[in-house]
């Protein structure tokens, strides 16, 4: 039987998702009952929206502590090394993503808790995949980072099988948003280019122009945070691995679409290491599960989602924020 979510503990809550998720959570379940950590220290208006508290989720009596003290009952664990981060520090990333995936899983199953939510990604896959990956397929990331969210999926589903623990968590595409700036991955060019259209009215792109890659705007990704959290477990199959889908485009067709807002914008491509991850990742997905299941559908389109990007991050730009 699902348990209830009363006390949630987010981690890697300054990141780019958790910034936005922490205060969707405070709407939903009430600010006294989200704690954000990260290992940063918050800035002043983080600190003014809630309770926040450092936290290093390697640090697995320090993470005790913490469920302890506030009685946690549901983590969203966010906190992880990205791709391009972590092919710079793979080791950095395999300490983060495994140490800190099992520290919460223990804690969940030694405080009985109601949910576990960690995120996983399209990085699980590589070469070979099928261009719209298929829910189950043979996972052979070749980066370090998508070895950790393989083995996070498993570890996860066996924390399921084996003890019971309520453990839920998506393959998450590239999330494009204008509220907190991606830290460290391949899909980031996603949302820099806008960010450069509004500050300049040009992008240099780290990926070719024919790069096509799947991608989510952020109010579908926390749509579906929350919807998968709150779906009924009986209606679960699946558990820690949902293919979601929303949009899958090149980098020409983006940057298309921006022109349909500002039409003097131009971009040039100056592919780096990162390519190599882009071409190992699929072009689209499968998520006829996470449909099925729990009932997931996206609302954004492409020229949707950069009509919006755009108005927010120029009133950002007017405001002298980026
Ligand atoms: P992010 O890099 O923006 O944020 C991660 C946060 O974790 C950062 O604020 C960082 O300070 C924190 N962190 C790093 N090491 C830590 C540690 N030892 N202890 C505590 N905090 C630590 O990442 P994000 O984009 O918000 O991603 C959140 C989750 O979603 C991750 O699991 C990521 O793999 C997954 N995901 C993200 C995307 C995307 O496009 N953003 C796509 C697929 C999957
Ligand atoms: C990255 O590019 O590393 C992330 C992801 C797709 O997991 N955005």
């Amino acid at each position: 039987m699902k348990k209830d979510i009363t006390r949630i503990l987010v981690t890697g809550a300054l990141g780019q998702i958790g910034s936005e998720l922490t205060a969707a959570l405070r709407t939903s379940y009430g600010a006294d009952n989200v704690l954000a950590t990260d290992l940063k220290p918050a800035p002043q208006p983080v600190l003014d929206a809630g309770p926040f508290t450092q936290l290093d989720v390697t640090n697995a009596d320090e993470v005790e502590g913490i469920v302890r003290a506030h009685e946690i009952d549901t983590v969203f664990h966010l906190a992880a090394i990205l791709s391009a981060t972590g092919e710079k520090n793979p080791m950095l990333c395999w300490n983060v993503n495994m140490n800190g995936t099992i520290n919460i899983l223990q804690l969940g199953v030694k405080y009985d808790m109601a949910r576990v939510i960690i995120p996983s990604s399209i990085a699980v896959w590589g070469p070979g995949t099928p261009p719209c990956a298929p829910q189950e397929t043979a996972l052979k990331p070749t980066t370090m980072y998508g070895v950790t969210k393989v083995a996070g999926e498993v570890l996860a589903d066996y924390f399921f099988l084996k003890y019971g623990l309520d453990v839920r968590g998506l393959r998450y595409p590239g999330i494009i948003s204008a509220e907190t700036f991606p830290g460290g991955g391949t899909t980031d060019y996603a949302v820099a280019i806008y960010y450069d259209a509004v500050k300049q009215g040009r992008y240099t792109c780290f990926v070719r122009e024919d790069t096509a890659l799947p991608m989510m705007y952020m109010p579908d990704c926390i749509k579906a945070t929350m919807d998968l959290a709150q779906a009924d477990l009986s209606s679960l199959k699946h558990h820690a691995d949902f293919n979601v889908g929303s949009m899958s485009f090149t980098v020409k067709e983006l940057a298309d679409s921006i022109r349909k807002v500002i039409p003097s914008f131009t971009i040039e491509y100056a592919p780096d290491s990162r390519q190599a991850i882009a071409d190992s990742w699929p072009n689209g997905v499968d998520d006829t599960a996470a449909r099925n299941e729990w009932g997931w559908k996206p609302a954004y389109t492409l020229d949707e989602m950069t009509k919006d990007m755009l108005e927010r991050l120029a009133a950002k730009h007017a405001a002298g924020l980026i």
